[in-house]
């Protein structure tokens, strides 16, 4: 995985939605998703905008937006589309099947109507693979499940890291790839590494939060895509903020496969 360009990825990919980032990423040659935690629907709207042009996913955790409206999803929708990017909500579920499965498509966010990417953890196991399955049919849906963290103290282990892994295994039609933080999986190129914790030049947040470099994460954590949020979010200029972390990803990836 860690040798191969990514357009030469898409064909080991057995998901849809995995597929379509391939490709995102090839063609816009960008590694770079977005966390958008804005609690302003204008806000959220405005960075999408500045940001569109140099991102492959959009992170949203779409319940922490305080003015929150169908309205707000159309407008995200549209400047996906506009920009080729993937919406992406950052649910992290973890609840048994059937609680997850109304999670999932019911409510005031109904996510599996306009995310085609989730992430869960797999703390209860299968039965939200096969709700999240269930619900959204699979031609146009893809699961990142949580196998590390980047918060400090976290009770993950190694045993639940491997057990995510087989989880992934069992189900490569659903599940887009692993979100971790050192290269877990590199025998299986259909699968991406999702890396959040990157900004430059800030080691942390005063709750937990631990930060790599971009290039760190890229050609020594193994990442795929990199999450970058308060790097980008809290900077004067998101736009150009975006820009200078998408050059330095993609620098770094572009090291990675030719050493
Ligand atoms: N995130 C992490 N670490 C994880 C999993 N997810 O930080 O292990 C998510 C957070 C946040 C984003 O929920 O949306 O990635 C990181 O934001 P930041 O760059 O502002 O710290």
């Amino acid at each position: 995985r860690l040798k191969l360009p990514y357009s030469k990825r898409v064909e080991y990919a057995e998901n849809p939605i995995t597929k379509k980032l391939l490709k995102i990423i090839s063609d816009k040659q960008t590694n770079l998703c977005l966390a958008a935690d804005v609690t302003k629907s204008a806000d959220l709207i405005k960075l999408a905008e500045q940001v569109g042009p140099h991102i492959c996913l959009l992170k949203t955790h779409i319940d922490i937006v305080e003015d929150f409206s169908m309205e707000l999803l159309n407008h995200l929708k549209n400047i996906a589309q506009t920009y080729n990017f993937i919406l992406f909500e950052d649910r992290k579920f973890a609840d048994i099947g059937k609680t997850v499965e109304h999670q999932y498509s019911k409510g005031i966010y109904k996510i599996s109507s306009w995310a085609e990417l989730v992430t869960s953890h797999s703390l209860t196991g299968k039965g939200v693979l096969d709700a999240i399955k269930q619900s959204s049919g699979l031609e146009n849906r893809g699961v990142f499940l949580l196998a590390q963290t980047s918060a400090a103290g976290s009770l993950i282990d190694e045993k639940y890291t491997k057990g995510t892994l087989q989880m992934m295994s069992e189900y490569p039609d659903l599940i887009t790839g692993i979100v971790c933080q050192t290269p877990l999986f590199t025998d299986k190129p259909g699968m991406i590494q999702l890396t959040p914790g990157v900004q430059v030049n800030v080691a942390g947040d005063n709750l937990g939060q631990q930060y790599n470099s971009p290039e760190s994460v890229v050609l020594e954590r193994g990442a795929d895509v990199a999450v970058v949020g308060r790097g980008i979010t809290q900077a004067s200029e998101p736009g150009a903020a975006a820009e200078n972390y998408k050059k330095l990803l993609w620098d770094a990836y572009l090291r990675r496969i030719e050493v």
